[in-house]
């Protein structure tokens, strides 16, 4: 008989609030919470993610900044701006520990990954629970983090196991356990069922993963249709065969921020621009690319969104040549556009390539 896969999901905990905890030492012990500060007034923008303590007193990802002050006004918190490109070197280096030890990587975004350990354990559960509690050694040795992960015969389950106990957490579910792990947990536990799906779901008795187990595929089908349908039912059986493989990298690189006042003056926009791009550019450095297409995103006042762009003649990573190119693309869409009024201006490359090189990428860069 062939040996069970053995898969594990890595899970970094309240990832670019611990990343803070660990870069100022000072601050823990208090709430921490990372916010998106939008820059129209002091305290506009979201929260990005927070801390336990912060969660502790209902602090979430999305929440306006100015509620989550008002959550912990009575305690010394601390509120920090998201400090992407350090987040993204200590994940980079996380994740060649992680890739270090698997057969098999797959990084799915900048503070998760699947790993495959088949070969390395031998398809045996314990092995994989001892390589298991030695990645999060290692990644709390190395780097000062707490992980939380889930090792199972798939992607499904690994990934469902990691949420399973946070943060901190080292769930492992063999084989012979995953119907019983699964059965008794709600139905939005298993990825891809949203609030919309869960509540289509209870109106019909679905509330747990044992209910959705038991229903007809046909009725499945007719409600969710063909692919939902069969991956529910699949997925509410444990099953799925989904490979572990290493994501071929994003073809492009965003950055986009909130105007400090809706406009379209041309001075007060492209006094914007060197902040957002000197950010791109930090990224393209880092990860050594290039560029060979630069494009600009223009959301107006009444949020509908505008894209211009124009291939350059070689791929570049200069902050000057991207800024000339975007300040150009700005002048000509405001001159076809004589009514538009800005709020939101982003930049955007595309048709990146490593540098010295013509294409094939094999590395995922987030975001
Ligand atoms: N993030 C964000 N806005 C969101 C969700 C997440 O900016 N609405 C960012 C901040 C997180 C990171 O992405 O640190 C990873 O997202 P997770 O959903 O894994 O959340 P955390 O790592 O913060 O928390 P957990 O401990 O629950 O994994
Ligand atoms: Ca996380």
């Amino acid at each position: 008989m062939a040996l069970p896969r053995v898969i594990m999901h890595v899970d970094l905990d309240y990832f670019f609030a611990q990343v803070e905890e660990v870069n100022n030492p000072n601050v823990k012990g208090k709430p921490v919470i990372v916010c998106v500060y939008s820059g129209r007034t002091a305290d506009s923008g979201a929260v990005s993610t927070a801390n336990y303590l912060a969660r502790e007193v209902g602090i979430r990802s999305g929440m306006p900044i100015i509620l989550a002050k008002r959550m912990v006004k009575d305690r010394e918190a601390v509120f920090l701006p998201v400090n992407h490109s350090l987040y993204k070197s200590v994940s980079d280096r996380v994740m060649e520990l992680l890739r270090e030890n698997s057969d098999r990587f797959e990084q799915v975004s900048i503070d998760e990954a699947y790993l495959d350990a088949s070969v390395k354990t031998r398809g045996d559960f314990k092995s994989a629970a001892r390589l298991a509690s030695d990645i999060k050694k290692i990644v709390r040795e190395k780097e000062g983090l707490t992980c939380s992960i889930g090792v199972g015969p798939n992607k499904l389950v690994a990934k469902i196991a990691s949420d399973f106990k946070k943060p901190d957490g080292l769930t492992v579910v063999r084989p012979d356990e995953v119907t019983t792990f699964i059965a008794p947990l709600p139905v939005d536990r298993i990825p891809g069922i949203g609030k919309k799906t869960e509540t289509k779901m209870k109106e019909i008795g679905i509330r747990t993963v044992e209910d959705l187990a038991g229903q007809d595929h046909e009725r499945l089908r007719e409600t969710f249709g063909e692919k939902l349908g069969t991956y529910f039912l699949n997925s509410s059986r444990g099953m799925d065969d989904e490979p572990v493989q290493e994501r071929e990298m994003a073809e492009q690189l965003s950055r986009i921020i909130t105007l400090k006042q809706n406009t379209r003056d041309l001075a007060l926009i492209l006094g914007e621009l060197p902040r957002i791009v000197s950010d791109i550019e930090a990224r393209l450095q880092r990860e050594e690319l290039a560029s060979a297409s630069v494009g600009v995103i223009l959301i107006d006042e009444k949020l509908e969104v505008h894209t211009r762009s124009k291939k350059l003649d070689n791929p570049t990573a200069s902050q000057e040549e991207i800024l000339v190119a975007s300040k150009d693309l700005i002048e000509k869409f405001l001159n076809e556009e004589p009514d538009t009024i800005l709020r939101r201006v982003g930049i955007k490359l595309s048709d990146l390539a490593r540098k010295g090189e013509q294409k094939s990428l094999g590395e995922f860069l987030s975001h």
